[in-house]
C-alpha cells in the first residue's frame, strides 16, 4: 500500500448516519477527496446477513469508482469474499497471523495500544497500524480512555517508514496536533458523517497533511 493512502481515512457504517443516506455521504467523501475508506458495521440497528453483504457490496463499487482503497472492518471472510482492497483488525478479533495468512497480500491493517501490541502486528506483516483513541470519542462504544499523541510520537521515532494511521475523536480543530506527532493520516467517522460540509471538512483536515 501507499503511506498516502492514509492521509484521510474516512471510517462508516450505517449506524454511524443519521438523517441521511449513508451511501450519499460515501460519496460526497470520495468526491471531496479521502483517500482511503473501512466499512465498520457497529453499533445499534446495524445491517446483516444479505443487506450487509450488498451494502459492503455497494460501498466498495463506489469506491473503485473513485480509486480510493475499501477496506473491511473485522470481518475477514466478507473481505475475502467481496476480494476487498484489505481488512482492518482491532485486539479483539483474529490473531495477526492468522489473518495474514487467510488474506495474503491484501493490505491488513491493525490497532495497536502498547508496545507488544505493536511489535506482534510488525511481526505478522501488519501494512500499518492505527493509533488511538487519541481524543475522546463516543464513536466506539469499547474506546479506550484517550492516549493523546505520546505513544504515536515515540512509534514514529522507533520507525520512521511505518505507515500509521491515528483515530479517535479527530476533528478539524486537532487535526493538525496529530500530523505534527508524526502520523502519515487521520481516520475518522463523526467529523464526516456529522458534517455539515463534507467538501469544506474534508479540505481542511488535507490542508494539513504535512
Ligand atoms: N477505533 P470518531 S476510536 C473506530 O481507538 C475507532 O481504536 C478507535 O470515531 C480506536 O472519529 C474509533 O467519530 C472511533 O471519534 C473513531
Amino acid at each position: 500500500m501507499k503511506r498516502d493512502d492514509l492521509q484521510l481515512y474516512f471510517i462508516m457504517g450505517t449506524s454511524n448516519v443519521l438523517n441521511q443516506e449513508p451511501l450519499n455521504v460515501l460519496e460526497k467523501a470520495l468526491q471531496s477527496g479521502i483517500t482511503m475508506f473501512q466499512y465498520r458495521e457497529k453499533g445499534l440497528n446495524t445491517l446483516t446477513g444479505q443487506a450487509y453483504e450488498d451494502f459492503a457490496r455497494k460501498c466498495q463499487k463506489l469506491c473503485q469508482q473513485y480509486h480510493v482503497p475499501f477496506i473491511v472492518n473485522d470481518d475477514v471472510e466478507l473481505a475475502i469474499k467481496l476480494r476487498a482492497d484489505g481488512v482492518h483488525i482491532g485486539q479483539k478479533d483474529l490473531p495477526v497471523s492468522m489473518v495474514r495468512k487467510k488474506i495474503g497480500n491484501m493490505i491488513l491493517g491493525v490497532s495497536v495500544h502498547s508496545q507488544a501490541e505493536l511489535q506482534t502486528a510488525l511481526q505478522y506483516g501488519a501494512d500499518y497500524v492505527g493509533i488511538g483513541p487519541i481524543f475522546s470519542t463516543t464513536s466506539k462504544s469499547d474506546a479506550k480512555p484517550p492516549s493523546g499523541t505520546d505513544f504515536l510520537q515515540q512509534v514514529r521515532i522507533q520507525y520512521p517508514e511505518l505507515p500509521i494511521v491515528a483515530i479517535g475523536g479527530i476533528n478539524c480543530s486537532n487535526a493538525h496536533t496529530v500530523f505534527k506527532a508524526g502520523a502519515d493520516g487521520i481516520a475518522v467517522i463523526s467529523a464526516i458523517c456529522q458534517s455539515e460540509d463534507i467538501s469544506n471538512t474534508v479540505s481542511t483536515f488535507k490542508s494539513f497533511v504535512e
